[in-house]
């Protein structure tokens, strides 16, 4: 995967637009999320381990809002299981063009496409992962899409759900904030940078609280949910059918 290095808020925007995924955030987006997100490599590694731990022979697996293809990479790299494909999709046509670019070997079992993940049918599926994607999913559509890959998941199946979260605590969301942007500036993020990127994802990267996930996946139907992962305000769970 190329690692071109992310400058795009590095000079004042005037007007500062939505942020969205378009090809100047896909030609950065490697370098972007690693330098974002805590433990992201982390977390990667574990989709490995968790695919492995959970796919199901004959068997389909999502990675739902896929970008690069990152988490679908990981989840190949962890599948022993026979007769299994991983269906990578993502509504950026820009992202998706970059991650057949990167996913070039033919003997993964990768299928990429363009699509809505909010009308995504979901069939025979052993592992779907939501890696920092349902936060972009408007929250009154949410409840709909984790109830269809619910409808969707084998009995035994697991959805890995990972999300920047909010605290409803004011001195712990002031906390949690701050060192993530202790984490941004030690990874060469100017204070213009961080400001602008922060003020462009406003309306569009919305963060809710560990209790409203759980509530919600609860009303999906996911009868367990295990936190397995928390860095500053990423989280990561893994529900059961
Ligand atoms: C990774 N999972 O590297 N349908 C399909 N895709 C969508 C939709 C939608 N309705 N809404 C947003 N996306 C990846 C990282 S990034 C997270 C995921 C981040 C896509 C959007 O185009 C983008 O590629 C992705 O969800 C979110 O493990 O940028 O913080």
């Amino acid at each position: 995967m190329t690692l071109t290095a992310d400058h795009l808020y590095a000079t004042p925007h005037n007007p500062l637009s939505r942020f969205v995924f378009d090809e100047r955030v896909a030609a950065v987006f490697s370098d972007m999320i690693r330098r974002s997100v805590p433990g992201y490599a982390d977390i990667l590694h574990m989709l490995s381990l968790i695919t492995r731990r959970y796919a199901q022979p004959d068997s389909q697996l999502y990675d739902l809002g896929c970008s690069l293809g990152a988490a679908s990479l990981a989840m190949a790299q962890g599948l022993i299981q026979p007769g299994c494909r991983i269906l990578a999709i993502d509504q950026s046509s820009a992202m998706i063009a970059r991650a057949k670019a990167c996913l070039t070997d033919p003997d993964l079992p990768i299928v990429l496409q363009q699509a809505d993940i909010s009308t995504q049918q979901i069939d025979n599926a052993s592992v779907v992962v939501l890696n920092f994607t349902l936060q972009f999913i408007r929250p009154e559509q949410r409840l709909a899409l984790l109830t269809r890959i619910r409808q969707g998941l084998r009995p035994g199946g697991v959805l890995v759900l990972s999300e920047k979260i909010a605290s409803d605590d004011a001195a712990e969301q002031a906390e949690l904030e701050a060192l993530h942007h202790a984490y941004k500036r030690a990874n060469a993020y100017s204070e213009l940078e961080i400001s602008q990127k922060r003020t462009a994802l406003e309306q569009v990267l919305i963060p809710e609280t560990r209790h409203t996930h759980i509530v919600r996946l609860q009303a999906a139907g996911y009868h367990r949910c295990t936190l397995w992962y928390q860095h500053c305000q990423f989280v990561s769970w893994v529900a059961h059918t």
